[in-house]
C-alpha cells in the first residue's frame, strides 16, 4: 500500500470505544432495524423533501468502486409523475403476473399476496428512483468508466433504508421489469441503469404487514465464525 502526505491524511471520526459500549450500540441498532418491514399501504401524508435529501445523502455515503459514487436518485413528487410511473410498472406488473413469472416465482410470492395493483405509487408521497451510472468518476462532469456499479448502488440503497427506517418512514423496494421507462420519465441518460424504485412515505394507519415477512433466519444459519 502506498501513502503519503500528498495523497492520504489521518483517519478521524472513529472514536475509540471499549467493546460492551460498541456491544450495547450494535444491540440497539439492530433493534432499531429489527422492526423494518417492507410496506405497501401509505399515507398520502406529505414527507418533506430536505427529509428525504438528507435520507439520500447518508446513501450518497456508501463505499463504491474507485469511490466513483455511480448512482443517482430521482426523487419524486410530483403527482403525475408517479402517475406515469404507476402506469408503466403495472403493465409490467400485470405481464408479470400473468405469465411472465411463471408458476415457481409466482408460489413464492403467494404468501406475501402481492398482485399487478400498485395503488400505493401514486398514494405514497415519494418514489425515489435509484439509477446505476454505466460511466461517471469521482467528481460530478466526468466521463470514465465506473466500475462494480451493481455492489455499489446496492450498498447505497441499503444505507438509504436504513436511514429512512430511522428516521421513522416506511418503504418499499419495487422492481418493475424492465423499468427503462423511468430513463425517459426522470430525464436520465442511458447511460444510466434503472436499479430499482423505493417507495418512501408514512405507513397508512391501518397498514398490514405479511406473516411470512415475519420470519427471520437464525443467526446460526446466517452466520459461521471460523
Ligand atoms: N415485482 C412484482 C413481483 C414481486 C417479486 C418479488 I422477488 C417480491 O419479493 C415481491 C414482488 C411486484 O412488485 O408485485
Amino acid at each position: 500500500m502506498k501513502t503519503s502526505p500528498d495523497t492520504h491524511i489521518p483517519l478521524e471520526g472513529y472514536a475509540p470505544g471499549d467493546q460492551d459500549e460498541m456491544l450495547i450500540r450494535a444491540q440497539a441498532f439492530h433493534n432499531s432495524m429489527r422492526t423494518r418491514r417492507s410496506v405497501r399501504h401509505f399515507s398520502s401524508r406529505t414527507v418533506y423533501s430536505d427529509v428525504i435529501e438528507n435520507c439520500v445523502a447518508t446513501a450518497g455515503l456508501a463505499p463504491s468502486g474507485a469511490n466513483h459514487q455511480p448512482w443517482f436518485f430521482a426523487c419524486v413528487k410530483a403527482a403525475e409523475k408517479k402517475r406515469q410511473i404507476r402506469e408503466a410498472a403495472e403493465a409490467e406488473e400485470r405481464a408479470f403476473y400473468e405469465g411472465k413469472a411463471g408458476e415457481e416465482w409466482l408460489d413464492a410470492l403467494a404468501p406475501i399476496g402481492t398482485d399487478a395493483d400498485k395503488p400505493y405509487m401514486e398514494t405514497a408521497p415519494w418514489l425515489i428512483c435509484i439509477f446505476a451510472q454505466r460511466r461517471g468518476g469521482a467528481e460530478a462532469g466526468e466521463d470514465r468508466k465506473n466500475y462494480y456499479i451493481h455492489e455499489s448502488v446496492g450498498i447505497a440503497t441499503g444505507l438509504l433504508i436504513a436511514a429512512c427506517h430511522q428516521a421513522g418512514l416506511a418503504t418499499l423496494v419495487h422492481t418493475p421489469n424492465p423499468m427503462n421507462f423511468l430513463n425517459e420519465i426522470c430525464g436520465r441518460p442511458k447511460t444510466e441503469k434503472p436499479y430499482l424504485i423505493l417507495v418512501v412515505g408514512y405507513p397508512a394507519g391501518d397498514a398490514v404487514v405479511p406473516k411470512h415477512a415475519l420470519k427471520r433466519k437464525a443467526i446460526a444459519d446466517i452466520l459461521k465464525i471460523m
